[in-house]
């Protein structure tokens, strides 16, 4: 809900105090203070205060304050937060367009996602999610996601065999892990860590910097690097919003959501060397160099059931072949 906190003035008081955040706009993100995402949203709240005179405010609420990710998305959509910085994986149900992107193994790179990403087909799937009420500012990095749990070290593939893990609540994600020879129960951030730890899954799939701050390397300490996922993230804002918004200060956070990209990939490269060390010294076996080919061969089925128009085709074919 866009809070419209400020009043008219009397005479005496000065412009700058008038000013005091006329639009406060609430952002919700899954992941605590400090995160490269909650940390970008912050730089950009300065920068959005600071161009506007400190006529309009961004309030970031981490730790899921406002509510799980799925809840946080609907709830952006309705108006009844502003901004939500979420992965893509939630989306993918809602906004067709982000499942070629949330594919795995789809990307070679962080750097080759982001040359994706910051190119046509981002735009194109910037317009996928207009056609939702959200309104994309930028597109964050995810990072790479891979499996860790409590039960075993997973150095080949046929180590996910029979094995159950929390997956984002996507069904590319439980077609991908059926790929895998794996079970996944999809479910919320939030329910990861009890699950893992009263045995209800054997584990999850994260990037390092998620494997640590949400705690699960504490009761999932073998963590394999297998890079499944390279997934892109969004910071967007509700349409309801948006349209209540005058030009210019559209022009603004347009502007500063765009420059909160560099921001948080930047803080991105140091948080997973810091994260990997963390929870190695916390005793989490990290498994480095597998062989992922026959990972990647696996996926095979996964393409067939979500590679079938011919845009999705051509949406393939022009990230492979993007840089
Ligand atoms: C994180 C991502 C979050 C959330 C989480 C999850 O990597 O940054 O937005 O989607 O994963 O697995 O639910």
């Amino acid at each position: 809900m866009l809070l419209v906190c400020g009043t008219i003035l009397a005479g005496s008081v000065t412009a700058a105090a008038a000013a005091d955040c006329e639009v406060k706009l609430r952002s919700a993100d899954t992941h605590p203070d400090g995160y490269p995402t909650v940390a970008a949203v912050r730089w950009m709240g300065d920068q959005v205060k600071e161009r506007t005179q400190g006529r309009v405010c961004v309030e970031v609420f981490p730790a899921s304050a406002l509510g799980e990710e799925k809840d946080s998305i609907e709830q952006t959509q309705f108006g009844v937060i502003d901004m939500v910085r979420a992965s893509f994986g939630p989306f993918n149900n809602l906004v067709p367009e982000t499942q070629i992107v949330s594919l795995p193994y789809i990307f070679r790179s962080a750097q080759h996602m982001y040359n994706v990403m910051d190119g046509p087909i981002g735009d194109q799937i910037a317009e996928g999610f207009a056609q939702h009420d959200l309104i994309v500012l930028g597109y964050y990095d995810g990072g790479a996601r891979s499996f860790y749990n409590g039960e075993r070290p997973i150095n080949k593939i046929e180590d996910l065999k029979g094995m159950k893990f929390r997956v984002m609540q996507s069904d590319v994600f439980v077609d991908m892990m059926a790929a895998f020879g794996a079970n996944a129960t999809p479910m919320p951030y939030g329910e990861v860590y009890s699950a893992i730890q009263t045995g209800v899954i054997d584990g999850a799939e994260n990037n390092p910097a998620s494997y640590d701050t949400s705690g699960h390397f504490e009761v999932a300490k073998y963590y394999t690097l297998d890079e499944h996922l390279i997934m892109p993230e969004v910071l967007a804002v509700s349409k309801v919003t948006w349209d209540k918004l005058s030009p210019e200060d559209q022009a603004v956070l347009k502007a500063a959501g765009k420059e909160s990209v560099t921001v948080m990939r930047d803080l991105w490269a140091k948080k997973i060397a810091e994260s990997e060390a963390s929870v190695e010294k916390a005793g989490s076996q990290i498994v480095r160099g597998i062989d992922k080919k026959p990972f990647i061969d696996a996926m095979e089925p996964v393409y067939a059931k979500y590679v079938t128009t011919p845009e999705a085709k051509d949406m393939v074919e022009k990230i492979r072949a993007t840089e």
